[in-house]
């Protein structure tokens, strides 16, 4: 194709709501998947906590064809699948994995602890893949203060990663079943964090993807935070500081994620977006995302940022 029809095509694909909420449901964290089946979205529910507190016990499923019209699938999890987990656990950023023909859910659960469910379909019925937690700050050593935000990359040797955690980042080789530990939980390092800036540290929202053999690690620097990333040529690092994608917003945490299909690569965040929103009712929102030649992400401006 001619380069003129190839910028037409990609201008011509790009998310017609880019920016925009992808729901009128408040909803916060992001864990976008592309299935056999199309676009799956899960996220923490904003719209059923107290409002002071990110305190919901549901999680959230939106599907998608075409990346810009969203569908409210509805609570696709509750944390009483967990039976181990308290009524009352809040239920934080999850993410989803799939493979063999299974979908896998990974979910913190209370703050303390990380359950893993199974299903047959990305939408579920979702039932608890081993009747335990996957991990469990008061059982597995080095489990960190805050087991939350679990995210897993299946690597193109078919090893699964976990990274999750509050102010330290972890990461933990999955067993080939999915729902076991393969490996002692490390501490995942970052080096080469600006000086300048005591803020840039980890904080939360651990997220790893690979490009063209390249390990990113993105995450927040904290409360508020930017969302800023660090590459490795390996997936268990260490990993050097490259940079910021998404900059502080007006909203006491920032979560992000990002989608590889179709040689096309998204960003997802959560922003204060709709009326009646804030730090605890927060709007998924979505953003192209794009690279430069040397594997530098290009930092997300969106257009439609919380005033
Ligand atoms: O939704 C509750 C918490 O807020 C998440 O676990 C964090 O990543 C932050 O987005």
């Amino acid at each position: 194709m001619r380069p003129f029809l190839l910028v037409l095509a990609a201008l011509l694909a790009s998310p017609a709501l880019a920016g925009e909420p992808i729901s009128p449901r408040f909803n916060g964290d992001p864990s976008p998947h592309a299935f056999k089946s199309g676009y799956y979205l899960y996220a923490t529910d904003d719209a059923s906590n107290s409002g002071t507190y990110w305190d919901s016990t549901t999680w959230r499923l939106y599907t998608s064809k075409d990346m810009k019209r969203w569908a409210d699938a509805g609570a696709v999890l509750d944390v009483s699948v967990f039976g181990w987990a308290r009524p009352d656990a809040k239920a934080w950023a999850p993410d989803a994995a799939y493979r063999d023909g299974k979908y896998y859910f990974y979910a913190p659960v209370g703050g303390d602890k990380i359950g893993v469910a199974v299903a047959d379909r990305p939408e579920g019925p979702f039932k608890d893949a081993i009747g335990a937690p996957l991990v469990d700050k008061a059982r597995d050593a080095n489990a960190g203060d805050e087991p939350i935000d679990p995210q897993v990359l299946i690597d193109d040797d078919g090893q699964a990663y976990m990274v999750f955690g509050t102010r330290v980042p972890k990461i933990v080789k999955l067993g080939p079943d999915m729902v076991s530990l393969a490996a002692p939980i490390q501490n995942l390092v970052v080096t080469g964090f600006p000086a300048a800036d005591p803020k840039k540290k980890y904080g939360e929202a651990p997220f790893l993807h690979k490009r063209k053999g390249l390990y990113y690690f993105s995450f927040s620097t904290g409360w508020p935070g930017q969302i800023v990333y660090a590459t490795a040529k390996t997936p268990m690092g260490p990993y050097a500081y490259r940079g910021v994608i998404l900059d502080y917003l007006k909203i006491s945490t920032n979560h992000q994620a990002i989608l590889q299909d179709k040689g096309r690569t998204w960003f997802f965040y959560h922003d204060n977006l709709l009326a009646g929103g804030g730090d605890h009712r927060r709007s998924i929102a979505i953003e192209p995302l794009t690279y430069s030649t040397d594997g530098t992400i290009e930092e997300v401006r969106p257009k439609r940022a919380a005033k």
